[in-house]
């Protein structure tokens, strides 16, 4: 046995899971790599598992952030081999479905023999194993896509499909609940550029996961492969098959596209049609239904199907951008808005040189914002009413004229304004109030440089619409910073806000660059929108076009899996090299939508950070501010009056224990009052990295507040700022309701 070497090393990476100690033991852990560590560590080693017992086919990819240890900080890839045969059903789901519980891997010496078989097997060609079985022909589709990463949760007849998937390598994320997987699944085709996948059973799982399906059509940027299970083909409609559902009528109104395959050997075409539709042209949604039969069956031919390409990247027609050009030069308030087409479009670089260039003044939509950064001095948002009210052409780049923009109407809007447009999507363009003569079909990154080639000799001269906007910007900063900055107990939604920025700040090695933001709620989400800056694209996702709550978990999961996670074999260019943070704000509303996915995140060790902004329920809390957990809760106040007769419709628990919940999922918690503890909690949580953290921050309830449609407002613009300071009222610039 040749044991010279190796040097024994242990890496406490994962915690002892008693129940997988019956299962067979590897025959070897094959690799183990490392980013960003010295070079004594991160050459390839081979790796016994010690006590490390588990039944897998063939490889389980394993990933952790390796803590107190010498590999701290790094990224381990763990593969295990076992050349056996598969034990049961049930084995493969627990070793396969929950790798992160395998223990701690030891460092002992490989005997020469088993060294030097594992050299001879490495050295072959990789052959890609044989296909016999319908979900394994799925699986063999999906990675010819380049699928590396699914999102779902499995059950009969999708469990095949995962197996499979997993068997070569493709990363499966089990969620609690198909409406978080969903809204991962698309948030992760955001942020990568390429539709996120997600695997669901039938019937039940289809119905959760049409959550994500209208999310990711209403925001037309959030491309998804929803593939589902569902009853065999042989199952007439009436039958009363197992979670029968004729899913394809169901969905085919809500997708761009969604089919049942004509034959098992078709799956392949199909799969690949559902995901080009996904993201060619205005990104969608793509379905396929996937029945039993097909699953199961054998093919009796094997299609191989390719990569889909990104698709080409189209120019404007010239006559329109010229037109554009003319219209932007002759006007005396021009502005730019941009939103989160121009995010997903990757049209950073360009829309930097062009606004650069041209001096005009840029406002962002809420996940436009970091496309350009928050601190450019051509930056509006803090006149956010002032300029939609005052602007005379407004050039839309990848911003639809929805609720979002008050349609382009008046009173938001001037009655005479010309609104031109960019968009991928031609469906957009002469729609309501844009101008038809300025509207251009095409990609943003295609248009930009033309556009500009046409306003080379211009840019827009300080003017009294330059002066008009930085007034009101400075007022309105002046009164945001104020809040931010006054002491107060209880804490409110801004000093809390100011004090949570500043301390991950401080704490974040890259400062703002390496945080992500996740938002969701009314007040928390509007709130904290203005104070958390962002200075890079695609690192602050909210609710959204369809305003959906509940998407917040998924959403952190889906950037921490797209920003951290090095499952790919070859990292694509849009998958960024650098470890970010993610950080989800969430209103105690908002969280409750998606709460067990906190043990999602404990599961695989993500140390995502939760602030929970708990004012005790939805917009202004609970309706009484003295109430408290306990006997006099259902039995009555001090007046005799029952608590439940008392409660209005937005109220919630009062102080209700997140912190404690996520204890019990497998994260760690922190109750905050006050802003010592605040900033305590920010610290520790900043230093957890073996999993989710949730600060659940009682913040002040807005008692007695009253009640309004804030942005859905049909007040004039521009006397209110909205959301970058002004009174309280002007905090509620993006949603629904505000107090
Ligand atoms: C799926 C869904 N259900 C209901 C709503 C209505 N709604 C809008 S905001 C909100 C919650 C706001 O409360 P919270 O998350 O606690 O944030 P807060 O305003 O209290 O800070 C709800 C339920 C919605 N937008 N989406
Ligand atoms: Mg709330």
């Amino acid at each position: 046995m040749d044991t010279s070497s190796v040097s024994p090393v242990v890496c406490g990476l994962f915690q002892t899971p008693d129940h997988i100690s019956r299962l067979a033991r590897p025959t070897s852990v094959t690799a183990v790599t490392k980013r960003n560590c010295d070079s004594e560590i991160s050459r390839q080693e081979h790796l016994i598992a010690a006590s490390i017992l588990i039944t897998v086919q063939n490889i389980v990819n394993i990933e952790a952030s390796a803590i107190k240890n010498p590999w701290a900080g790094c990224k381990v890839i763990v593969q295990f081999r076992h050349s056996g045969a598969i034990t049961t059903t049930q084995e493969m789901v627990e070793t396969q479905t929950q790798p992160h519980l395998i223990t701690a891997a030891t460092h002992i010496p490989v005997p020469l023999e088993e060294k030097q078989k594992q050299t001879k097997e490495e050295t072959m060609p990789h052959q890609p194993p044989p296909i016999h079985t319908g979900a394994q022909l799925i699986a063999h589709s999906l990675k010819s896509l380049d699928v590396r990463i699914i999102f779902g949760i499995v059950g009969i007849p999708v469990i095949e499909v995962a197996e499979a998937c997993l068997a070569l390598g493709i990363k499966f994320v089990s969620f609690r609940n198909e409406q978080a997987a969903s809204y991962a699944a698309s948030a992760y085709g955001y942020l990568t550029g390429r539709p996120g996948v997600c695997l669901v059973v039938g019937g039940p799982g289809v119905l959760h996961s049409m959550a994500g399906v209208g999310n990711s059509m209403a925001n037309a940027t959030y491309p998804l492969l929803l593939l589902a299970g569902s009853a065999e083909t042989s199952a007439g409609p009436t039958k009363g098959a197992f979670q029968q559902l004729d899913a394809v009528s169901l969905l085919a109104p809500h997708t761009k596209f969604a089919v049942r395959p004509p034959s098992l050997e078709d799956l392949p075409r199909s799969i690949r049609d559902a995901y080009r539709f996904a993201f060619y042209g205005r990104p969608g949604v793509g379905f396929v239904d996937l029945p039993a039969d097909y699953i199961q069956g054998v093919p009796k031919e094997v299609v191989q199907v390719e990569r889909v390409e990104e698709q080409p990247r189209i120019l404007g027609d010239e006559r329109r951008v010229m037109a554009v050009a003319e219209a932007l030069k002759r006007a005396e308030r021009p502005l730019v808005v941009i939103g989160k087409g121009a995010a997903y479009a990757r049209a950073e670089g360009v829309l930097r040189e062009f606004i650069d260039a041209t001096k005009i003044p840029f406002l962002p939509t809420p996940q436009g914002k970091g496309v350009l950064p928050d601190d450019h001095p051509l930056n509006t948002s803090s006149a956010r009413s002032a300029a939609l009210a005052g602007t005379d052409v407004v050039l839309l780049v990848g911003a639809r004229l929805n609720w979002m923009l008050h349609f382009g109407e008046p009173p938001k809007w001037s009655a005479g304004v010309r609104i031109a447009q960019i968009d991928i999507s031609p469906e957009e363009l002469d729609r309501g109030t844009t101008d038809p003569t300025l509207s251009i079909h095409g990609d943003i990154t295609s248009v930009i440089p033309q556009l500009k080639l046409h306003l080379a000799n211009y840019h827009h001269l300080s003017s009294p619409w330059s002066n008009t906007l930085s007034a009101s910007a400075t007022k309105n900063l002046a009164i945001a910073r104020a809040k931010a900055s006054t002491p107060t107990n209880p804490l409110t939604y801004h000093r809390t806000f100011a004090l949570i920025k500043s301390a991950l700040e401080s704490l974040s090695p890259g400062g703002a660059d390496n945080l992500v933001y996740i938002s969701e709620g009314a007040n928390t989400m509007d709130i904290s929108r203005s104070i958390f800056t962002v200075s890079q694209p695609r690192q602050r996702l909210d609710a959204g076009t369809y305003a959906t709550m509940g998407v917040g978990l998924g959403y952190a999961i889906a950037a921490e899996m797209a920003y951290n996670h090095t499952h790919e074999a070859t990292p694509s260019p849009s998958s960024p090299p650098i470890r970010k943070r993610i950080i989800s704000i969430e209103g105690d509303s908002a969280l409750g939508f998606s709460l067990p996915e906190i043990e999602t995140m404990s599961r695989y060790r993500l140390p995502i950070i939760i602030f929970v902004i708990n004012n005790g329920g939805v917009y202004h809390g609970i309706s009484d501010n003295t109430p408290s957990w306990g006997a006099d809760w259902w039995d009555g106040d001090k007046q005799g009056k029952r608590r439940d007769v008392l409660l209005t419709s937005t109220a919630l628990g009062f102080e209700t224990g997140y912190d404690v919940v996520a204890g019990g999922l497998g994260g760690r918690g922190w109750k905050v009052v006050d802003e010592e503890g605040l900033v305590r909690a920010v610290r520790e949580a900043w230093e957890h990295r073996d999993g989710p953290s949730v600060v659940n921050v009682i913040v002040a309830s807005g008692v007695g507040g009253r009640l309004e449609f804030g942005w859905l407002g049909k007040g004039k613009g521009g006397e209110k700022e909205k959301g970058d300071g002004g009174t309280p009222h002007d905090q509620c610039n993006a949603t629904y309701m505000c107090k």
